[in-house]
C-alpha cells in the first residue's frame, strides 16, 4: 500500500515540492518525463500533474493528497481538504487597473475584467455588490487593457514587475495565496496513518525553518537578563565555560525575532553569538 502524492510536473511549485519530499527525507527520482514515481525510502507514490487539475485528482481519489496553491483550491471548489499551508508559492490575486486610473471599487460597475480566477472574482464582486463584466482568458491576462479587452484586471502578482511593465497598477487584492498539502476526504486508515507520518514530517522541517539555534558566552551576573531574553524550547541550556565567572548559552529563536532579540543581547552584554540552522524540529 502506498500514498498517492500528486504534485505540479512543471513550473513555480515543481522544485520546491520536491525539496520539501526531500527535506522530509523521501528520496525521489526527478521523475524524468514520467507521469510518476516511486519513492526508495517511504510507501508513497508520485503523481506529476498540472496545477489545475490536481483538486479534480485528489477530489476522485487518483491521488490521495496534492501539492497545489491556494488559488487553485479556491477556484477549483472541489471537494478536498486543506491540511497545511507549507510556506512556499508566495502571491497574491489582485485586481489591477490602468496605471493612471483613480481606482475605487464602485468604479468596476458595468466595467468589463479580464482574469483566470473567474470564481474567486465573482465572489469577491457579489459581495460587494458590484456588478462587472467578467472575461474568463487562461493566460496573459496583463494584456487585455493594452488590446482593448477589459478596463481591469484580476491576475496573480508576486514582485509586482509584470503589472508595471504593461502600464498597470495593483488595486486592491483579493485573496493571499500559498502552496498547501490538500488530501481526499475519505482516505481509509492506513493511507490517513500514513498521510499523517508525512504531515508529522513537513511540521518538522517547516518548525526548523522559522527557528535557529542560538549559542553565546555570558558573563555571570547577566544571565538572568539574558536568559529572560531567550525562550527556547523548555528554557536555555547553560553550561559552565573553562574561564571562571562566564557561561555557555544555547537556545532557540524564532527567526521574526531574531535581529531583535540579537539587538537586546548585545546590549545585555552576550559575547561571541553563533546562530546557525536548525534542519528538522520535532515538537
Ligand atoms: O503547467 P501548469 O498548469 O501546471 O502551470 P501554470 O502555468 O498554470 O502555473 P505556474 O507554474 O505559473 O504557477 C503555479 C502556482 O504558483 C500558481 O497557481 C500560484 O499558486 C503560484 N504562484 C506564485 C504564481 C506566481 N507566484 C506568479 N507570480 N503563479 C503565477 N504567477 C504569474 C502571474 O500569473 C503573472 O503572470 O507571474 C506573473 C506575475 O509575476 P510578477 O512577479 O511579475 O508579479
Ligand atoms: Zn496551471
Amino acid at each position: 500500500m502506498k500514498l498517492k502524492i500528486a504534485i505540479q510536473k512543471s513550473g513555480r511549485l515543481h522544485e520546491d515540492s520536491m525539496r520539501l519530499l526531500k527535506e522530509c527525507g523521501i528520496d525521489i527520482s526527478n521523475g524524468g518525463n514520467k507521469l510518476k514515481t516511486s519513492a526508495a525510502n517511504f510507501p508513497l507514490e508520485v503523481y506529476f500533474l498540472r496545477d489545475d487539475d490536481i483538486p479534480q485528482y485528489v477530489e476522485d481519489a487518483v491521488a490521495d493528497a496534492g501539492i497545489v496553491g491556494e488559488n487553485v483550491v479556491y477556484e477549483k471548489k472541489k471537494e478536498v481538504e486543506v491540511l497545511e499551508q507549507l510556506g512556499f508559492g508566495k502571491c497574491r490575486l489582485s485586481i489591477a487597473v490602468g496605471r493612471n486610473e483613480n481606482y475605487d471599487i464602485k468604479g468596476l460597475n458595468g466595467k468589463r475584467i479580464a482574469t483566470s480566477y473567474p470564481v474567486i472574482l465573482q465572489e469577491y464582486l457579489d459581495k460587494n455588490n458590484i456588478n462587472a463584466e467578467i472575461h474568463e482568458i487562461s493566460g496573459s491576462v496583463e494584456i487585455a487593457p493594452g488590446i482593448g479587452l477589459a478596463e481591469a484586471i484580476c491576475d496573480l502578482v508576486s514582485s509586482g514587475s509584470t503589472l508595471l511593465t504593461n502600464g498597470l497598477k495593483e488595486a486592491e487584492t483579493i485573496l493571499h495565496s500559498q502552496a498547501v498539502l490538500i488530501q481526499n476526504k475519505r482516505l481509509d486508515t492506513e493511507k490517513q496513518q500514513l498521510l499523517q507520518r508525512l504531515l508529522f514530517r513537513i511540521r518538522s522541517v517547516k518548525q526548523a525553518k522559522n527557528n535557529k539555534y542560538i549559542l553565546l558566552n555570558a558573563p555571570n551576573e547577566k544571565l538572568k537578563e539574558i536568559i529572560s531574553l531567550l525562550p527556547g524550547m523548555k528554557s536555555p541550556t547553560v553550561l559552565p565555560l573553562a574561564e571562571s565567572g562566564w557561561s555557555s548559552v544555547h537556545s532557540v529563536i524564532d527567526e521574526n525575532d531574531f535581529w531583535n532579540i540579537i539587538e537586546q543581547l548585545k546590549t545585555a552584554g552576550a559575547q561571541g553569538i553563533l546562530v546557525v540552522p536548525i534542519e528538522k524540529m520535532i515538537l
